[in-house]
């Protein structure tokens, strides 16, 4: 069968060959044509290009939920967010472990110092407690110090027997003068002084050593409308009285001023 198919081809050709050179040699005789016989299908051709894509097709129904997914990695952190109002105190913790000794101290030749600081720390506590005392249980500070006041002056009756001039220079040493009575008032307060102290006489601060007969305050200041002499007085016996005493009544007496007696010292309130 093979065979019969190349050989019609061949054939065919053949003929197609002789009758071309059939009407060149022969141009004008006629010929009769007769269709010949169906040929053989041909072999199959080689597959096509691909088609065109078709129309988007309409969408399909929903599907069912997938399986849930894998946890996803941490996140970023966030911003940082205000500060938040202050807490109620909490309360107070336990007490922590007692903590190392401490290094030796450094020998010191201050226990001596020490020794007496402490004894005057002592000293202090009991002054303050007395004065304590003082102040709260008695009626006036004056009356346990010792001491005798007016509205403008404070007495002090010193119960040391000195001359005079030594007593004025004791007073003066202290801010003050000897008494210096300038009016009924001083003279009973350092009148009543000395009665209560239960003496009979004291310095005060008059005298004529300047002027004989001229009787001025020991600080120079002149005795103007008050004076307190006793009767006879002052009457300059002996020719040796420049100074001037007071005794238990108030009353004045010039005396000598070497002999030595207690002797009251003034001072102003204003520079105590
Ligand atoms: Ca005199
Ligand atoms: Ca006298």
């Amino acid at each position: 069968m093979r065979g019969e198919k190349l050989l019609l081809p061949m054939i065919l050709m053949s003929l197609q060959t002789l009758y071309g050179q059939h009407l060149a040699e022969e141009s004008c005789t006629v010929q009769i044509l007769v269709p010949g016989l169906k040929g053989e299908p041909g072999e199959k051709g080689q597959k096509g290009a691909p088609g065109r894509p078709g129309r988007v097709g309409p969408p399909g129904e929903i599907g069912q939920p997938g399986l849930k997914g894998q946890k996803g990695i941490m996140g970023r952190y966030g911003k940082v967010g205000p500060s938040g109002m202050k807490g109620v105190k909490g309360d107070m913790g336990d007490p922590g472990p007692r903590g190392p000794n401490g290094d030796p101290g450094v020998p010191c030749e201050c226990m001596p110092m020490r020794k007496m600081i402490g004894e005057m720390d002592i000293l202090v506590a009991q002054l303050s407690s007395e004065l304590k005392f003082i102040k709260n249980a008695l009626p006036s500070p004056a009356a346990v110090a010792g001491i005798k006041e007016t509205d403008s002056k404070v007495y002090l009756l010193v119960k040391e027997e000195k001359r005079y001039s030594d007593a004025e220079v004791y007073c003066q040493t202290r801010g003050g003068h000897l008494a210096m009575p300038k009016d009924e008032g001083a003279n009973a307060a350092i009148a009543e002084y000395i009665t209560e102290a239960g003496l009979n006489r004291v310095y005060i601060g008059i005298n004529d050593l300047h002027r004989e007969g001229v009787f001025t305050y020991v600080d120079l200041s002149p005795m103007t409308t008050f004076s307190k002499w006793r009767k006879g007085e002052p009457n300059n016996a002996y020719d040796d009285e420049d100074c001037a005493e007071m005794m238990a009544t108030g009353e004045w007496t010039d005396v000598a001023c070497h002999p030595t007696m207690y002797f009251v010292c003034e001072f102003d309130k204003d520079s105590v």
